[in-house]
């Protein structure tokens, strides 16, 4: 079964969000294998981030990640990294797509609500980064 790590971030999770993002998580049929409320370090968030080091919105991700409480999530499901970053809408909401979570959660292209890994190598990487393989209950 596919993995993909899904992130509610910090906007999301302070505005009260995340129930309703959990169950539009359900709703579309990923099972969650695993979920955790964090508040990352500024560390953690330029690791889980390094690969964006060098662009200029870095500085300001990083703070925002490790502003306030996360949840971090493994989803699984046959195309769940796709599928996910199907439901969550594109990067800026301002381009998201009718009926996706960024588009009614999203504030802005830097505090946009979700995070979706973009491909199945990367789901598998993150998923890791946040969680021991045996945090993660596999739907068998
Ligand atoms: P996605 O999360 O849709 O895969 P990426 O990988 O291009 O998007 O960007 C990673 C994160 O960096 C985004 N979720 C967004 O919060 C932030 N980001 C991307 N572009 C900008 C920007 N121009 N200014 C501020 N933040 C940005």
């Amino acid at each position: 079964m596919e993995r993909t790590l899904a992130i509610i971030k910090p906007d999301a999770v302070a505005n009260q969000h995340s129930g309703a993002i959990i169950a539009r998580i359900e709703k579309a049929g990923f099972h969650i294998a695993a979920m955790k409320l964090v508040r990352l370090t500024l560390a953690e968030a330029e690791g889980f981030y390094a690969v964006h080091a060098e662009r200029p919105f870095f500085g300001e991700l990083t703070e925002f990640m490790s502003s306030g409480a996360c949840i971090p999530l493994v989803l699984e499901k046959e195309n769940a990294v796709a599928d996910w970053r199907t439901l969550i809408g594109a990067t800026n909401p301002a381009d998201a797509a009718e009926g996706t979570i960024r588009k009614d959660y999203a504030e802005s292209l830097g505090r946009n609500a979700v995070h979706g890994s973009d491909s199945v190598e990367n789901g598998i990487k993150e998923a890791n980064y946040f969680f021991a393989e045996h945090e993660i209950v596999a739907n068998r």
